[in-house]
Protein backbone atom coordinates (compact mmCIF):
# COMPACT_ATOMS: atom_id res chain seq x y z
CA UNK A 1 0.00 0.00 0.00
CA UNK A 2 2.67 2.30 1.31
CA UNK A 3 4.58 1.76 -2.14
CA UNK A 4 1.56 2.51 -4.18
CA UNK A 5 1.13 5.83 -2.19
CA UNK A 6 4.99 6.58 -3.13
CA UNK A 7 4.70 5.79 -7.02
CA UNK A 8 1.83 7.88 -6.81
CA UNK A 9 3.52 10.68 -5.31
CA UNK A 10 6.70 10.20 -7.81
CA UNK A 11 4.57 10.44 -10.66
CA UNK A 12 2.60 13.07 -9.41
CA UNK A 13 5.90 15.15 -8.61
CA UNK A 14 7.35 14.19 -11.87
CA UNK A 15 5.36 14.27 -14.99
CA UNK A 16 5.02 17.24 -16.85
CA UNK A 17 1.99 19.07 -15.66
CA UNK A 18 -0.81 18.47 -18.28
CA UNK A 19 -1.63 22.39 -18.48
CA UNK A 20 2.01 23.12 -19.46
CA UNK A 21 2.79 24.80 -22.59
CA UNK A 22 4.42 22.47 -25.11
CA UNK A 23 7.72 24.03 -24.89
CA UNK A 24 7.80 22.99 -21.57
CA UNK A 25 6.46 26.62 -20.29
CA UNK A 26 4.20 27.14 -17.42
CA UNK A 27 2.23 29.87 -16.44
CA UNK A 28 0.23 31.00 -14.13
CA UNK A 29 -1.83 34.68 -12.80
CA UNK A 30 -3.71 35.70 -9.87
CA UNK A 31 -5.68 38.38 -10.54
CA UNK A 32 -6.01 40.93 -7.23
CA UNK A 33 -9.40 42.33 -5.65
CA UNK A 34 -9.67 44.92 -3.25
CA UNK A 35 -9.89 42.78 0.46
CA UNK A 36 -14.02 42.14 0.97
CA UNK A 37 -13.08 42.93 4.67
CA UNK A 38 -11.81 46.46 4.60
CA UNK A 39 -13.85 49.33 4.99
CA UNK A 40 -15.22 51.56 1.54
CA UNK A 41 -12.59 54.82 2.74
CA UNK A 42 -9.90 51.76 2.35
CA UNK A 43 -7.69 52.03 -0.77
CA UNK A 44 -8.89 50.22 -3.58
CA UNK A 45 -6.25 47.72 -4.70
CA UNK A 46 -6.52 45.64 -8.21
CA UNK A 47 -3.91 44.51 -10.73
CA UNK A 48 -2.35 41.30 -12.02
CA UNK A 49 0.23 38.55 -11.46
CA UNK A 50 1.56 37.20 -14.22
CA UNK A 51 3.85 33.86 -13.72
CA UNK A 52 6.22 32.09 -16.14
CA UNK A 53 8.43 28.97 -15.24
CA UNK A 54 10.14 26.69 -17.48
CA UNK A 55 9.84 22.93 -16.61
CA UNK A 56 11.42 21.25 -14.95
CA UNK A 57 14.67 22.95 -13.66
CA UNK A 58 13.66 26.74 -14.60
CA UNK A 59 13.64 30.08 -12.20
CA UNK A 60 10.01 31.56 -11.55
CA UNK A 61 9.47 34.98 -13.12
CA UNK A 62 6.85 36.95 -12.13
CA UNK A 63 5.32 40.23 -13.74
CA UNK A 64 3.46 42.54 -11.19
CA UNK A 65 1.33 45.30 -12.26
CA UNK A 66 -0.78 46.71 -9.97
CA UNK A 67 -3.03 49.96 -9.54
CA UNK A 68 -5.15 51.77 -7.26
CA UNK A 69 -2.71 53.80 -5.03
CA UNK A 70 -2.73 57.05 -3.92
CA UNK A 71 -0.58 59.27 -6.51
CA UNK A 72 1.47 61.70 -4.45
CA UNK A 73 5.12 60.90 -5.22
CA UNK A 74 6.30 59.84 -1.72
CA UNK A 75 4.49 56.53 -1.29
CA UNK A 76 5.68 54.17 0.82
CA UNK A 77 6.51 51.19 -0.90
CA UNK A 78 4.64 47.96 -0.44
CA UNK A 79 5.37 44.60 0.78
CA UNK A 80 3.83 41.43 -1.10
CA UNK A 81 3.92 37.63 -0.21
CA UNK A 82 2.71 34.56 -1.14
CA UNK A 83 0.35 33.68 1.86
CA UNK A 84 -0.66 29.33 2.77
CA UNK A 85 -4.44 29.40 1.33
CA UNK A 86 -6.26 30.12 -1.77
CA UNK A 87 -9.16 30.75 0.47
CA UNK A 88 -10.66 34.17 -0.18
CA UNK A 89 -14.17 33.04 1.37
CA UNK A 90 -13.09 35.61 4.19
CA UNK A 91 -11.26 38.20 1.98
CA UNK A 92 -7.91 38.21 2.41
CA UNK A 93 -8.24 37.49 6.09
CA UNK A 94 -8.68 33.56 4.99
CA UNK A 95 -5.40 33.00 3.33
CA UNK A 96 -3.54 32.29 6.51
CA UNK A 97 0.43 33.00 7.09
CA UNK A 98 3.11 33.39 4.97
CA UNK A 99 3.30 29.88 2.83
CA UNK A 100 6.54 28.34 4.81
CA UNK A 101 7.03 25.35 3.50
CA UNK A 102 10.71 24.75 5.21
CA UNK A 103 9.23 26.27 8.58
CA UNK A 104 11.72 28.95 8.16
CA UNK A 105 11.71 32.53 9.61
CA UNK A 106 10.62 35.70 7.51
CA UNK A 107 11.59 36.92 4.78
CA UNK A 108 13.04 33.13 4.32
CA UNK A 109 9.85 31.79 2.86
CA UNK A 110 9.92 30.84 -0.86
CA UNK A 111 6.82 33.75 -1.55
CA UNK A 112 8.64 37.05 0.02
CA UNK A 113 8.60 38.90 -2.64
CA UNK A 114 9.64 41.65 -0.85
CA UNK A 115 8.97 45.56 -1.39
CA UNK A 116 7.80 47.06 -4.42
CA UNK A 117 7.94 51.07 -5.27
CA UNK A 118 5.00 52.76 -6.11
CA UNK A 119 5.02 55.58 -9.03
CA UNK A 120 2.44 57.50 -10.14
CA UNK A 121 -0.42 55.41 -8.17
CA UNK A 122 1.22 51.91 -9.50
CA UNK A 123 3.55 48.87 -9.33
CA UNK A 124 4.73 47.51 -12.22
CA UNK A 125 7.20 45.62 -11.75
CA UNK A 126 9.25 42.47 -13.21
CA UNK A 127 11.14 39.64 -11.64
CA UNK A 128 13.65 37.17 -12.06
CA UNK A 129 15.11 34.49 -10.34
CA UNK A 130 12.22 34.34 -7.54
CA UNK A 131 12.40 31.53 -5.30
CA UNK A 132 9.10 30.34 -5.37
CA UNK A 133 7.38 27.22 -7.61
CA UNK A 134 4.65 26.25 -9.57
CA UNK A 135 5.27 22.35 -9.96
CA UNK A 136 6.51 20.30 -7.70
CA UNK A 137 6.06 19.28 -4.15
CA UNK A 138 6.11 22.95 -3.08
CA UNK A 139 4.32 24.72 -5.95
CA UNK A 140 2.55 28.05 -5.14
CA UNK A 141 -0.23 27.49 -7.40
CA UNK A 142 -3.44 27.08 -5.51
CA UNK A 143 -2.33 29.43 -2.95
CA UNK A 144 -2.76 33.22 -2.78
CA UNK A 145 -0.77 36.75 -2.94
CA UNK A 146 -1.73 38.91 -0.62
CA UNK A 147 -0.38 43.10 -1.09
CA UNK A 148 -0.19 44.91 1.94
CA UNK A 149 -0.62 48.50 3.27
CA UNK A 150 2.65 48.95 4.54
CA UNK A 151 6.72 48.23 3.91
CA UNK A 152 7.78 44.92 4.52
CA UNK A 153 10.27 44.61 7.54
CA UNK A 154 12.33 42.27 6.30
CA UNK A 155 13.06 40.68 9.82
CA UNK A 156 14.43 43.49 11.17
CA UNK A 157 11.80 44.65 13.41
CA UNK A 158 12.97 43.10 16.74
CA UNK A 159 10.36 41.30 17.34
CA UNK A 160 8.11 37.91 16.81
CA UNK A 161 5.92 39.59 13.81
CA UNK A 162 9.21 40.70 12.55
CA UNK A 163 10.39 37.13 11.92
CA UNK A 164 6.57 35.81 10.97
CA UNK A 165 5.48 38.58 8.55
CA UNK A 166 7.30 41.76 8.24
CA UNK A 167 4.80 43.83 10.00
CA UNK A 168 3.24 44.33 6.80
CA UNK A 169 0.02 45.42 8.57
CA UNK A 170 -3.04 45.67 6.61
CA UNK A 171 -3.97 43.33 3.68
CA UNK A 172 -5.54 45.55 1.16
CA UNK A 173 -6.06 43.35 -1.86
CA UNK A 174 -5.15 39.21 -2.78
CA UNK A 175 -5.88 36.94 -5.21
CA UNK A 176 -5.57 32.76 -5.43
CA UNK A 177 -2.76 31.90 -8.06
CA UNK A 178 -4.06 29.58 -11.23
CA UNK A 179 -2.82 28.09 -14.55
CA UNK A 180 -3.03 29.95 -17.61
CA UNK A 181 -2.09 29.81 -20.80
CA UNK A 182 0.98 32.04 -22.73
CA UNK A 183 -1.61 34.41 -23.58
CA UNK A 184 -1.07 37.31 -21.40
CA UNK A 185 3.01 36.87 -20.84
CA UNK A 186 3.12 37.07 -24.19
CA UNK A 187 0.90 40.36 -24.27
CA UNK A 188 3.15 41.80 -21.59
CA UNK A 189 6.24 41.02 -23.41
CA UNK A 190 4.91 42.77 -26.71
CA UNK A 191 3.25 45.95 -24.76
CA UNK A 192 6.98 46.21 -23.13
CA UNK A 193 9.47 45.30 -25.97
CA UNK A 194 9.92 49.25 -26.76
CA UNK A 195 10.92 50.18 -22.97
CA UNK A 196 14.47 51.17 -22.98
CA UNK A 197 14.98 50.60 -19.09
CA UNK A 198 12.77 47.27 -18.47
CA UNK A 199 12.23 47.46 -14.99
CA UNK A 200 13.63 43.57 -14.14
CA UNK A 201 14.87 43.13 -10.91
CA UNK A 202 17.23 40.02 -9.91
CA UNK A 203 17.76 41.85 -6.53
CA UNK A 204 15.59 38.72 -4.46
CA UNK A 205 18.63 36.22 -4.01
CA UNK A 206 20.86 39.22 -3.51
CA UNK A 207 18.95 40.36 -0.71
CA UNK A 208 17.98 36.83 0.76
CA UNK A 209 21.84 36.23 1.07
CA UNK A 210 22.53 39.29 2.73
CA UNK A 211 19.97 38.70 5.35
CA UNK A 212 21.06 35.07 6.23
CU1 LIG B 1 1.58 39.00 3.43
ZN1 LIG C 1 7.48 35.74 4.79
Amino acid sequence: MSEKVNDLWATTLNAIPVWSHPDKTIYATCNLQPNLKLNAAELQITGKILFKQIYPHGKLEAVFTIQGFPMDVNQTSRAIHIHSYGDLSNGCDSTGGHFNPHSVNHPGHPGDFHNFRVRNGKIEQHLTDLEATLFGPYTTVGRSIVVHKLSDDLGKGNNQASLENGNAGTRLACCVIGFTTNSSWDKYIQDNASLKNPRVSRRLNNIRKANN
